[in-house]
């Protein structure tokens, strides 16, 4: 019996409820609020490995391991076992210490193109200091980004491309000045044509490209090579900063990130989630050239309470040696597939209008007729079929993410019996 049809009003409903006196929407980021596949969220209470638990006992095969960080699995005891090892010794020193050492020598030595790199406590915190860095580094002001691609909530990321080309960003939020957002330029992702015009019309102008080389957060796009060579080729002729915005992606479509997938060194490359392993920790970086105009070297300032924490990067640092085990990419990628193709083919057998894409350990779920690769070719899927299919799934235990325009994340503890029995009852929900 799922929650949504028991007479009892669930704890979900009553907690929902609760926290919408003191919590803006009841959540503490929108996504989680269910808004766009309606219904009520769950109130989640403990984790283990590849499952959640919520507020009524309902266990789920959790798809999205907290949007990224969970990729060894919740509660993998070894990363308990490193938090637990530290806590004692202190939660927070506002101090340099040895271990953020360790983690920035663990970063530079796994992450291409990283010379230096400098820890904050957010995915958000890393573009908009990226940012503020390249524009200093190149005194220029003006930046691009892609339709689609989300980086964080700072304002000049907010902003949705103008009416032509070569007019101004326009903010996506109120509270974002337009004289901000107007030096973003917003294109196409994907569109190497709109790229080029983009740098021959105003190239010397542009202080920093950021992109999401494999993209997360219109549902999976990934980036054409086409597309990532001709950034790369560019923002080189140009003087221009180009930013792998790797938040999502580093660590997730394979070790060394879409760096090494592409062949493709950024100048910059911002972290998160994985590097984390679940905690407030996040990380941008790149050549020391650059660095080296951040403060206190340099006049580009940039500071955080709680970069480097301890904590956050005890558990960090155990999920980054956990994730160099032999093969352990070769495996994610594998079941990530598995769970693709297994969907993919269930919807054909029910003739559903269906596909499904993967990269390493991060998958897109699509009612369409073909894999998408642009913003505009995500919105053409069927929506509403996308929800109604979120709640049948989810009602049979399987907690994809709340959104048509999100990625679903594997962890390394989701194995094939996992994975058949999430295939099993998605072939339930497409034969309904
Ligand atoms: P945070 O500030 O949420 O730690 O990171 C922002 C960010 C930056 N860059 C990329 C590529 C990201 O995916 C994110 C955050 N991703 C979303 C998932 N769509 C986090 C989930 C949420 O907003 O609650």
């Amino acid at each position: 019996m799922s929650n949504t049809q028991s007479s009892t009003p669930s704890r979900n409903e009553a907690l929902f409820e609760r926290a919408q006196r003191t919590i803006p929407g009841g959540v503490n980021s929108p996504v989680r609020a269910f808004r766009s596949v309606g219904g009520t969220p769950r109130f989640i209470e403990r984790a283990q490995g590849p499952y959640f638990w919520d507020a009524d006992g309902q266990r789920y095969i959790d798809y999205i391991g907290s949007w990224g960080p969970m990729i060894v699995g919740h509660v993998h005891p070894e990363v308990l076992e490193a938090v637990e090892r530290v806590l004692h010794k202190g939660f927070s020193f506002g101090a340099p210490t040895e271990a953020e050492i360790e983690i920035a020598e663990e970063i530079c030595k796994i992450v291409p193109s990283m010379e230096q790199v400098r820890m904050v406590s957010s995915g958000t915190e890393a573009t908009m200091s990226a940012l503020r860095l390249a524009r200093g580094y190149t005194k220029r002001d003006r930046i691009v980004k892609f339709e689609g691609c989300y980086h964080g909530h700072a304002d000049s990321l907010l902003v949705k491309a103008g009416s032509g080309l070569l007019t101004f960003g326009n903010p996506t939020s109120a509270g974002v000045p337009v004289d901000i957002a107007k030096h973003t330029t917003v294109l196409e992702y994907n569109n190497v044509a709109a790229l080029e015009e983009a740098f021959k019309a105003f190239g010397d102008e542009i202080g920093a490209v950021i992109v999401e080389p494999v993209a997360g957060n219109m549902n999976l796009v990934k980036g054409s090579p086409e597309f990532i060579g001709a950034l790369r080729s560019l923002c080189t002729k140009h003087g221009a900063v180009l930013i792998f915005d790797e938040v999502m992606c580093g660590f997730r479509v394979g070790l060394k990130g879409a760096q090494a997938l592409y062949g493709v060194e950024a100048d910059m490359v911002c972290l998160g989630k994985v590097i984390g392993g679940g905690m407030p920790a996040a990380a941008f970086g790149g050549r020391r050239e650059i660095m080296d105009h951040l403060a206190p070297n340099g006049t580009v300032y940039q500071a955080g309470t709680l970069s480097g924490n301890p904590v956050a990067v005890a558990a960090g640092l155990k999920t980054l040696q956990l994730i160099q085990a032999p093969g352990f990419y070769e495996k994610l990628a594998a079941q990530t597939a598995r769970l693709a193709q297994g969907l993919s083919a269930a919807a054909r057998e029910a003739q559903v209008p269906f596909v499904a894409d993967s990269v390493g350990g991060m998958f897109g779920l699509y009612f369409a007729d073909k894999i998408p690769a642009s913003f505009a070719e995500v919105t053409k899927s069927d929506i509403a079929r996308f929800n109604r299919f979120f709640h049948q799934m989810l009602d049979a235990g399987v907690y994809f993410a709340p959104s048509a325009y999100e990625a679903g994340f594997v962890s390394s503890a989701h194995d094939d019996a996992i994975i058949d029995e999430t295939i099993a009852a998605a072939r339930r929900a497409f034969a309904s």
